[in-house]
């Protein structure tokens, strides 16, 4: 089953946002499968956003993300890596449409309050950055019936 890695950045968890968010998932018929809250080491954050090395605000991205405790989850379910980055909406908050959760709770491209694997390789990265195998629960919830 295809998974995907998703995490409430330092500001999500500051506004007390982790809910809404666990709970768009939830709704749309997604299985959790490993929750935890951490708070990103330097090393871990730029491994994670290594793609954006070079990019100009790689430091303040760093910076942010290691600010504060975040919520790492992964999502399990059809088509879960290109549905969460739909549920998320555009990278820039201000032209995120109404109902995503970018567009629905965020205005700056900095804090745009979640983070979603952007690909099957890189949700595979991603979760193994964040969880050990063991940490990823296998189970089938009886509500799956219905989505
Ligand atoms: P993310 O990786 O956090 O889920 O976001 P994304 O795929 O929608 O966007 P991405 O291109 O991967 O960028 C990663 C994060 O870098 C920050 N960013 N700032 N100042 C800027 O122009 C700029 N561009 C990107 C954003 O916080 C974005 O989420
Ligand atoms: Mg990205």
């Amino acid at each position: 089953m295809e998974r995907t890695y998703v995490m409430v950045k330092p500001d999500g968890v500051q506004r007390n946002l982790i809910g809404n968010i666990v709970s768009r998932f939830e709704q749309k018929g997604y299985t959790l499968a490993a929750a935890k809250l951490v708070t990103l080491s330097k090393e871990t954050a730029e491994t994670h956003y290594s793609e954006h090395r070079e990019r100009p605000f790689f430091g303040e991205l760093v910076s942010f993300i290691t600010s504060g405790p975040v919520f790492a989850m992964v999502w399990e379910g059809e088509g879960v890596i290109k549905a969460a980055r739909q549920l998320i909406g555009a990278t820039n908050p201000s032209e995120a449409a109404p109902g995503t959760i970018r567009g629905d709770l965020a205005v700056n491209v900095g804090m745009n309050v979640v983070h979603g694997s952007d690909s099957p390789e890189s949700a595979e990265r991603e979760i193994a950055i964040f969880f050990k195998e063991e940490e990823l629960n296998d189970y089938q919830k009886d509500s799956n019936k219905w989505v």
